[in-house]
């Protein structure tokens, strides 16, 4: 899965992307890597179930840090975007691509009101974030609209005469999305939409698009800068319906990394505090720019980017991590390492699903499942849980 960064220029988009795709520390072999200049891999975290097991693990992808698992997550860095950029002003070719690939959205919204619409700096509070938040959403609706109506009266009344659902023609259109055909009926159930699509008019068209939006793209939105934006604002971006918003400061989860990086502190990324290694080691200003974040910290529970993050991948996005094994007492892998994979799956995925993940070979020959701490059996159909730890059985 890929975690899309999006908004309008300067709101801290790059900066937020360093911040995810960094690593503090250096974890041997399997880097957290950067793909591109703006593709690289962040992680999510969970606790790693070594912990209970009492014996430390080796994780192929990814990293443990005192017990906490990091489980790598694909971030991009999509191009920016402005205002009635679906008219053809600013949505590339990339920008498309990446849109179209992401599973979830995080836009990075500028919570100081200090760039306007366009994304040129103003005075802090003289731009309402509220505004971009909204046109966001539009946007990406527009854009959507823009695919279902391109030749759209010619293939509906196809789909009536030829008696066809209109929810299977219109998630052929949006295949490209990664929406299904239920996704679309949902959305037509949603804006109220009957089986004559001939009918439908232009608000119907750009009610489904905002429908499908929702169901095909969620959006989280970062509320970045929060370091310098006034608390009221903060308040009211976070108590807007509909919405789910974030309070984060990009620059400082950054700071924070390259200071534990440097050996200043000790800093695992989404702790809601760090600690200073040595005192006398910090310069003036070092100390100065640190003791303001630990004020931030102190009244936000953290930086918020691990945690905004958190939510895009297992809120919005419903994934769970699970952890495939071959010895399910040992909880080790053929060569003895403990825990070595973590996957990233969809809710409600089941064991055959897992198989299939791990190898198609697994998934073919599919005999049974094992939970490594009950050591139940979980037939294909087992819906999978958060945390699961898992055997495959399958034929050779
Ligand atoms: N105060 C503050 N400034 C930030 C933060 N994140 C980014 N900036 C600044 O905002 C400006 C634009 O950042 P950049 O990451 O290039 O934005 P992009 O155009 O959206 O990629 C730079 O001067 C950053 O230093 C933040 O969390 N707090
Ligand atoms: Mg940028």
């Amino acid at each position: 899965m890929q975690v899309g960064l999006v908004g309008k220029p300067n709101v801290g988009k790059s900066t937020l992307f360093v911040a995810l795709t960094m690593h503090p520390v250096d974890i041997g072999p399997y880097p957290f890597t950067t793909i591109s200049a703006n593709r690289g891999v962040g992680a999510v975290r969970i606790e790693c179930p070594h912990v209970e097991k009492g014996v430390p693990c080796a994780p192929k992808h990814g990293t443990c840090m005192d017990g906490m698992r990091y489980v790598p997550v694909e971030v991009i860095d999509v191009a920016g975007l402005v205002p009635n950029a679906h008219e053809g002003r600013g949505l590339g070719n990339r920008f498309l691509d990446d849109l179209r690939q992401a599973t979830v959205l995080i836009h990075v919204i500028d919570a100081s009101g200090s760039t306007d619409a366009e994304g040129n700096p103003v005075d802090i509070g003289e731009h309402d974030p509220l505004e971009d938040m909204r046109f966001l959403e539009e946007e990406i609706a527009y854009w959507i609209k823009g695919i279902i109506e391109d030749g759209w009266k010619r293939l509906a009344r196809k789909v009536e005469t030829e008696g066809r659902r209109p929810s299977e023609a219109l998630a052929e259109r949006l295949s490209g999305l990664g929406v299904s055909e239920r996704d679309c009926a949902m959305a037509m159930r949603h804006v109220g939409l009957d089986e004559h699509p001939t009918r439908w008019s232009d608000e119907d068209l750009l009610a489904l698009a905002r429908a499908v939006r929702e169901v095909s793209k969620p959006i989280l939105v970062a509320a970045n800068k929060a370091d310098i934006a006034p608390e009221d604002m903060l308040r009211r971006l976070t108590s807007v319906k509909g919405y789910t918003v974030i309070p984060i400061s990009a620059d400082y989860e950054l700071a924070l990394k390259r200071a534990a990086k440097a050996g200043l502190i000790k800093y695992r990324p989404g702790d809601p505090m760090f600690e200073v290694m040595d005192e006398v080691k910090l310069t003036s200003p070092q100390r100065r720019a640190l003791e303001r974040i630990r004020e931030f910290m102190e009244r936000h529970g953290g930086t918020g980017v691990q945690v905004a993050l958190e939510t895009a991948v297992y809120r919005l996005a419903r994934r769970i991590v699970v952890f495939p094994v071959e010895d399910e007492n040992k909880w080790t892998d053929k060569e003895g390492n403990v825990l070595p994979d973590a996957f990233l799956l969809k809710e409600g995925s089941t064991a055959l699903d897992l198989a299939y993940k791990v190898h198609t070979d697994l998934g073919r020959g599919f005999i049974r499942a094992i939970d490594g701490r009950t050591h139940r059996v979980l037939g294909a159909d087992h819906p999978l849980s958060h945390g699961d730890v898992i055997k495959i059985v399958a034929r050779a």
